[in-house]
């Protein structure tokens, strides 16, 4: 697989302005849906995230579609375009999904933080109750937009759809995002001396996370190698280097959140280390943890090599997210 020819910044880009574009047109907006909500969503929606996973599953669909071998059955080439209007409601639902969890982890009750995206959090900006609503507004438009697109009555494309909405329904529940969240929430204090740091060790750290925040990254992938039509082997060659990809983004993300400045992360920097989080720095120390991140970098690209398509645009993306300084 040779390597792309745009540039990785112009890729991005233009894939962020595909999924602002359809984010806007997708999201219910006055007068049926009433204005205080609406700008809420709106407000957290469009506050500047980087939007990685709807570039991962955009990015998915078009590797599927552009590699006959990979498609169930063996098909021609589709086009860009193509794999563009088959993933992009399940881009969008995802970083709904993505945004309510934010929106809801900053409350008062979770993470109790002011800042986010570089800017003031959802409940700071518009109240506990509008914030906590803007959440559940959010997670449940992901589902119907789910539901109802790509619009088709093609039963092959109807399975697919039914699948995605599947395998993106375990990531953000109780077995995944949510029930990761329970385990971060009652594990706070656990990494400050006197805590139970000693029985968090590296391997609940890592199951905390595969679950947290590495179960949506996983079905961003999935759901673009599924609504492109993959076969089995392309699903589960890309569900496994998204695996390591999200366990190397949680690891960055712990070390930036010691090594980062708040201007550059959006978001207030060493609070995982004030509120005694386990996390990788606090448990493995930086060194380590910088050694486990290019690890879990490495055994992403192995898995695009078992299907043949490393060197192109979903190993870039790995590069992006282990170098991110935000
Ligand atoms: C409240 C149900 C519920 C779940 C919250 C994911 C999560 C679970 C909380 C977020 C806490 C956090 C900062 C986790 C570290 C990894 C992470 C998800 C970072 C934020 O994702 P980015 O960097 O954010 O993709 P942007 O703003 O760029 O979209």
């Amino acid at each position: 697989m040779s390597a792309p020819a745009e540039p990785l910044g112009e890729y991005i880009g233009a894939q962020c302005r595909r999924v602002d574009e359809a984010l806007s047109r997708f999201l219910p907006g006055p007068p049926a849906c009433p204005p205080p909500l609406s700008e809420a969503m709106r407000y957290s929606l469009f506050a500047g995230g980087k939007r990685f996973r709807p570039v991962l599953v955009l990015a998915a669909a078009e590797e599927v579609a552009a590699t006959p071998s990979l498609q169930e059955p063996p098909g021609q080439a589709a086009t860009r375009e193509d794999a563009h209007r088959l993933a992009l409601p399940a881009a969008c639902a995802i970083e709904m999904i993505h945004t309510y969890s934010l929106i809801h982890d900053d409350l008062p009750a979770m993470d109790d933080d002011t800042l986010r995206r570089g800017r003031p959090t959802l409940h700071m900006a518009h109240g506990e109750g509008t914030a906590i609503l803007a959440g559940d507004g959010l997670l449940t438009e992901a589902f119907a937009l789910l539901s109802r697109e790509p619009a088709c009555g093609e039963p092959v494309l109807l399975r697919r759809r039914m699948q995605t909405l599947s395998e993106i329904a375990r990531a953000a529940g109780a077995l995944g995002m949510v029930g990761g969240q329970a385990i971060d929430l009652a594990a706070a204090g656990a990494a400050t001396p006197g805590g139970d740091g000693a029985a968090f060790d590296l391997e609940r750290l890592r199951e905390m996370h595969a679950m947290k925040t590495g179960a949506l990254i996983r079905a961003s992938a999935i759901a673009g190698a599924i609504m492109a039509g993959g076969t089995s082997a392309a699903i589960a060659a890309i569900a496994d280097y998204a695996s390591a990809l999200g366990l190397a983004f949680q690891i960055v993300d712990d070390i930036l959140d010691v090594e980062g400045a708040t201007e550059d992360l959006g978001k207030t920097a060493g609070k995982d280390a004030a509120a005694g989080k386990p996390t990788y720095p606090a448990i493995v120390g930086l060194e380590r943890s910088r050694h486990l991140a290019a690890e879990a970098h490495a055994e992403s690209g192995r898995a695009l090599a078992r299907v043949g398509i490393d060197g192109g645009r979903l190993h870039e993306i790995a590069e992006w997210v282990v170098g991110r300084r935000n």
